[in-house]
């Protein structure tokens, strides 16, 4: 929480003006994107060429000044950012959750994964494919992930067959003993299917974030889990907890 604090939702596109030392290094604000984009707090942003025309679009989630939850995509317009309305139509309005960008289907462009939670506490683990720069909902995977809030997304190859896997952790409802957390191996460029859960010891995390990497230079991928943990069968119930499996 942040108690008595004043605080408004903001999202500033900045650019780094060429630093001379490594210490002076400063931003200066993109003022006609950041007015088209969305002011958000408790958000996700993710960067993908959706278009394909080589620029990276933005998608962005949250919750904004008036209260609304926010889903926006938009066009990268020779370095200005513009609402991109039909993409924007498809993403929901969700906050406190995660954007997940990666070519899920292997057909060249970039895909969307979503997770979040809507004005009326509804849930969301959605997958969108890129159908020639247009999202559309890949009701398969998107059946297959569990609608979460409170969590992040990571992609990585978890059997090291050359597509990426979906790492997801959140809760399905406001119950803590809800929090879950899970890969999704992609099968054909769909997700789910085969899952494996990736709780520690019993240990349910929520309310973090977790993030694949080769740490131990083995040759696969291995996930760093960050958040609060939650176990019934445990005394104290709650811990905030940070492991790498
Ligand atoms: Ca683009
Ligand atoms: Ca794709
Ligand atoms: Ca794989
Ligand atoms: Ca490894």
């Amino acid at each position: 929480m942040l108690g008595s604090r004043a605080a408004l939702p903001l999202l500033a596109l900045v650019s780094l003006v060429a630093p001379t030392t490594a210490s002076a290094q400063s931003f200066t604000v993109d003022d006609a994107s950041s007015a088209a984009v969305a002011d958000v707090a408790d958000g996700a942003v993710a960067w993908l060429d959706l278009d394909g025309d080589g620029d990276p679009d933005l998608a962005v989630t949250g919750l904004d000044a008036s209260g609304a939850r926010r889903g926006e995509v938009y066009r990268n317009d020779g370095g200005t950012l513009v609402l991109d309305a039909p993409n924007s139509a498809v993403v929901p309005d969700v906050s406190d959750g995660d954007l997940a960008v990666a070519d899920y289907d292997m057909d060249g462009d970039p895909d969307l994964v979503l997770t979040g939670i809507d004005g009326a506490g509804a849930r969301y683990g959605e997958a969108y494919r890129n159908d020639g720069g247009l999202l559309v909902r890949d009701a398969e995977s998107s059946d297959n992930i569990d609608n979460v809030s409170g969590g992040g997304l990571s992609w990585g190859d978890l059997d090291a067959d050359g597509d990426l896997d979906l790492a997801l952790g959140g809760r399905t409802s406001d119950a803590p003993g809800s929090a879950v957390g899970y890969v999704y191996k992609n099968y054909r460029g769909r997700l789910g299917g085969p899952q494996y859960r990736t709780d520690l010891q019993n240990w349910r995390l929520y309310e973090g974030d977790l993030e694949w990497a080769d740490y131990d230079g083995d040759g696969d991928p291995d996930l760093a889990i960050a958040g609060l943990g939650y176990s019934g069968n445990r005394p104290g119930r709650f811990r905030v907890l940070g492991a790498v499996v």
